[in-house]
Parts: C-alpha cells; structure tokens; sequence
C-alpha cells in the first residue's frame, strides 16, 4: 500500500509578517506529520533549521570517516602478502571512497558544498570517526579492521537505512551492502591467520586486542553523556541509541570469536542475565576524548595526508573544471548555430 502524502505545504512563494509565521506553523505540523508516519524528508520539503544542522552535521562527519578511513588500509596495498588480497583490498579502498562521495552528494542537498565540506575537513575543524586514528603496523590489522571496524558500521550502519531523511538512508542502502563484504574479508583474514603457525595466530590476537577497544568507540559517548541522541532519535535519525548498538554489536562478535578462535580483551565480559545485557569493563573514555581532540595516535599524520592529497589534486580538479567549462561553451555554440 503506498502511504498517502501529507505535504500539503510547499510553492515558491515568500510571504512575510504573520502570514509567514502562519505557514512556519503549517510547514513545521506537516513535518511532525510526515516523521510521526515513517514518511521520508525529501531536499525538496520544509525541514526545521536545526534538523538540517544535524543532518549536514552527522553526515558530512560520516563522509569525512570514509575518505580518512581509506589510509589505515591503504598504507597495505603495496605489501598484501598476495596478489589476490592486494586486488581484496584495492577494491575495499575503493570502496570507501565510494560511500564518502555518496555521503558528500547526501549532505549537498542540504545546502552544503562539497567545497565546504573538504575545507572543512582540511582546515581540523570538522570531526571523523575516532577509529581511523590508531595505526596499521601489521597485516593482521587488515583483518582486525574488516572484522571489528566494519562489523561496528554495520551495527550503526544499517538502522540508518531507514532514517528520516530520504538521500542518507537510500545512500546507506548500498552502503550496507557493501560493507557485509568488506566484514565477511575481514574475518576471513583473520581465519585464515588463525590456522597459520602460532606467530600468525598471535599477530591475528595482537590485532583483535588493539582494535577491540576503539571499535567499541566507534558508537559514541555512552548514552548519559550523548547530548545528540535524544533530540535525532526524535526525529527518527537515529533509530537505537548509542549504548543499545554498542550491545548489539557485542553479542554480534562474541560468537564470531569463537569461532575465529581469538579472545576478546575484556576479562570482565559476561552475559548478565538479569539486567539481560553484557557486562563490560569501562571504556576508556579519556582516551576516547584524547582522540576527538586530535591528541589521537595518527590524528595528526592522517590530516596532513588529507592535506597533501588535496594539494596534489589542485591540477586535477582545474583540469576537469575546464574541461566542463570548454563542454558547455562547445554545446552552447552548437545550440546556436543550430537556432541560427
Ligand atoms: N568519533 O551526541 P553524540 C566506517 C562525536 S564509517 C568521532 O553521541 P551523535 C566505514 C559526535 O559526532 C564510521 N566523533 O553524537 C569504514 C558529536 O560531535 P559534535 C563513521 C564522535 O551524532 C570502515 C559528539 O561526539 N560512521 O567506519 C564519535 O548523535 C572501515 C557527541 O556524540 C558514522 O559516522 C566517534 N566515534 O552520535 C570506512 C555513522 N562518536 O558534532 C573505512 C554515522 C561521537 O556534536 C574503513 N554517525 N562523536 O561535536 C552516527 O551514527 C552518529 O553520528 C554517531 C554519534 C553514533 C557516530
């Protein structure tokens, strides 16, 4: 059945004094209407200003996630031990690159440029995933990042398919998708290490051991100290909290442990059957802010990579400037002379 529209607002036209006030109050009631009925914002509906703040916030943060979350693995493309796992691999960077443009072109319907958002980005002043600033010394830290750095995206991932507003939650559809793969390679790395001798093993529980913790941040604040949450869940953002997908991700991986073989480094986890949660040491939450404030392992490597990129690609962005602009002339040129 196709859910009948509620917008009954809309047009070009501008009134101002009570008038307008008038219409701020039937636009706002028929967003309320549309959220309360599991309808999709769409760029071209009314929205409140802060609704659109914190999309343009969530997701060109989620964006900038994706395109310095390409280095952690990039820095192993030229020393895969096979030419099938550099092949794996160059496709999963590529990947991300792929979810950041998706998420950029999300956040310009919102009124942002990508411009904006790269300055942003450059300039220190936007934050990215605490995750991708913590190095890759080993092989094994390919498999730990698929296996724990995915699987966590995709606990936060997939509820964002539905989110309130239409171009996040279709963007985050194919998103999904393909990060599962990148979660099923992760894990099969690290299986396969787990079956090697027992200086691959160990290499494979190293890796377990220093991206456990981080991936675990990955959700946020816990939930009384989220001054986000309530407010995008509100609105249908967020649709679980950020303590309730920390859960779910947990009882996702501790199967997965064992079957890998590896231990999670908490000595404390243990399903508590009475509050029917698990129960798990503190997070180290000083270091989770340490990050957020750019005092992070590779904070600052990862940001003058970004930087240098950027500068490096100048050519390539005048270059494919002109090259629209001498289009459009030329097309332009056509028309006449055909009207002519
Ligand atoms: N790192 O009030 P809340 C990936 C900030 S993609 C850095 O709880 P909110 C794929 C938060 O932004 C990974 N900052 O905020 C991949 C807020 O800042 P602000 C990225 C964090 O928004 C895999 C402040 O703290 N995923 O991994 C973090 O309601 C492998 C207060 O927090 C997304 O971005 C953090 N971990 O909830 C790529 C998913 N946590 O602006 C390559 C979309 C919180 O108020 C390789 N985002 N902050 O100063 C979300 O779901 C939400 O934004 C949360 C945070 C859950 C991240």
């Amino acid at each position: 059945m196709i859910a009948p529209d509620l917008r009954s607002v809309g047009g070009p036209v501008e009134p101002q004094g009570p008038v307008a006030l008038e219409r701020d109050d039937e636009a706002q009631a028929t967003f309320d209407a549309l959220i309360a009925a599991e309808q999709r914002i769409e760029p071209r509906d009314w929205m409140p200003d802060a609704y659109r703040k914190t999309l343009i916030r969530q997701i060109s943060q989620h964006a900038h996630s994706e395109i310095i979350g390409m280095q952690p693995e990039g820095n192993w493309i030229t020393r895969a031990p096979s030419l099938k796992r550099k092949a794996i691999l160059m496709a999963k960077v590529q990947d991300e690159a792929g979810h950041g443009l998706y998420l950029y072109s999300a956040a310009q319907t919102l009124g942002i440029t990508r411009d904006e958002m790269t300055q942003q980005l450059i300039d220190g002043k936007a934050k990215y995933s605490s995750i991708f600033n913590y190095p890759t010394p080993t092989w094994a830290d390919m498999g730990a990042i698929g296996w724990l750095v995915d699987g966590a995206a995709i606990c936060n991932q997939v509820p964002l398919c539905r989110a309130s507003y239409g171009p996040y939650g279709r963007a985050m559809v194919r998103v999904c998708k393909e990060e599962s793969f990148h979660q099923r390679q992760g894990f099969e790395i690290l299986l396969t290490l787990m079956q090697g001798t027992p200086a691959q093993r160990q290499m494979a529980q190293d890796a377990v051991n220093r991206w456990y913790w981080p991936s675990l941040m990955m959700f946020g604040p816990p939930d009384d100290s989220s001054p986000n949450s309530a407010q995008s869940m509100a609105w249908k953002i967020k649709r679980f909290s950020n303590d309730e997908l920390r859960q779910r991700f947990v009882s996702m991986l501790v199967p997965q442990a064992e079957i890998l073989g590896v231990t999670l480094p908490d000595p404390e986890l243990r399903w508590d059957d009475d509050a029917q949660e698990w129960h798990m040491s503190e997070i180290d939450w000083p270091e989770f802010f340490e990050v957020l404030a750019g005092r992070g392992p590779m904070n600052s490597v990862r940001l003058q990579n970004r930087r240098a990129a950027h500068d490096d690609g100048a050519w390539v962005r005048e270059a494919a400037a002109e090259y629209a602009r001498k289009q459009e002339e030329r097309s332009l040129s056509l028309l006449n002379g055909a009207v002519a």
